[in-house]
């Protein structure tokens, strides 16, 4: 097994100390901090993320592998301060005002950054001007709301309405998810996607940036 396969292994395993030990010897021995992140750090997350999906793997499970991937990529980020970084595009996520639930945004933000997109991720209790700022700043390809609570639901609506009123609707794709949230309420309120879990974001963002 190269030591970039077991890297992967260790990210899949959410071994942190393990992905600690291999990245420190894969930058000893002058690995490229490129390949560090692609063939193994992302490559452990590409194990993670069908398990996930398919059932075999659980969120406690999938924070572990993602925590352990961070691990190596705090690592090797000042190696590539002076490199282009590849990303896939950017997206801005936040959970709706009033919503303070962010266990699963947050997983949605560790499989996005890890499958290589730059996510802004605004936290909680996020009110519409927050996104409107953010969409200025950073000129996401895809802004995320996520709400746990039927009660907060409608500031999803409210989000839409407002990027509408300032103009900038036509310049972002929007995704919705969270517990309560479907497909009919995404389509009901305008929103471009709907992901039922952090994977199908992943998917939906990857279809809408390329
Ligand atoms: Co709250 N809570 N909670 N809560 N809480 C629920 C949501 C609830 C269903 C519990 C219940 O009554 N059975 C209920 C909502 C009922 C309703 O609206 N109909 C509820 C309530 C009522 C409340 C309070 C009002 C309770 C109170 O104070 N009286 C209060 C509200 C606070 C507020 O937000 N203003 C409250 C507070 C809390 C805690 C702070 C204690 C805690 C949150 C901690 C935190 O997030 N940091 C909490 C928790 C943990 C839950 C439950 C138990 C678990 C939620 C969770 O983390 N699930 C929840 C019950 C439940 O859902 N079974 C409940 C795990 C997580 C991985 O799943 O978030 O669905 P989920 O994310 C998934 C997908 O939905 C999707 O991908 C994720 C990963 O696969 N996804 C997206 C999520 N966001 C996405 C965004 C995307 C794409 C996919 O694109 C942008």
């Amino acid at each position: 097994m190269s030591t970039l396969t077991q890297l992967a292994d260790a990210v899949f395993k959410g071994d942190f100390l393990g992905v600690k030990d291999i990245t420190q010897q894969l930058i000893e021995g002058g690995t490229d901090p490129i390949e560090i992140i692609n063939q193994g750090l992302i490559e452990g997350m590409n194990i993670v993320a069908p398990k996930f999906k398919s059932g075999e793997m659980f969120v406690p499970e999938v924070m572990m592998s993602a925590r352990a991937m961070h691990t190596g990529m705090e690592m090797v980020k000042p190696l590539i301060a002076d490199q282009d970084v590849p990303s896939k595009g950017t997206i801005i996520i936040g959970t709706v005002a009033g919503d303070l639930h962010d266990i699963g945004k947050n997983l949605v933000v560790m499989i996005l950054g890890s499958a290589g997109f730059k996510v802004v991720d605004l936290g909680v209790d996020v009110p519409a001007a927050k996104f409107i700022d953010a969409v200025k700043e950073h000129n996401p390809q895809v802004l995320g709301m996520s709400a746990l609570l039927t009660t907060t639901m409608p500031m999803m609506q409210n989000t839409i309405n407002a990027l509408q009123e300032a103009g900038l609707r036509d310049t972002v794709k929007i995704i919705v998810g969270g517990a309560p949230v479907s497909q009919d309420f995404a389509d009901k309120i305008g929103a471009d996607g709907f992901a039922a879990d952090a994977m199908a974001a992943k998917e939906i963002c990857e279809k809408y940036v390329n």
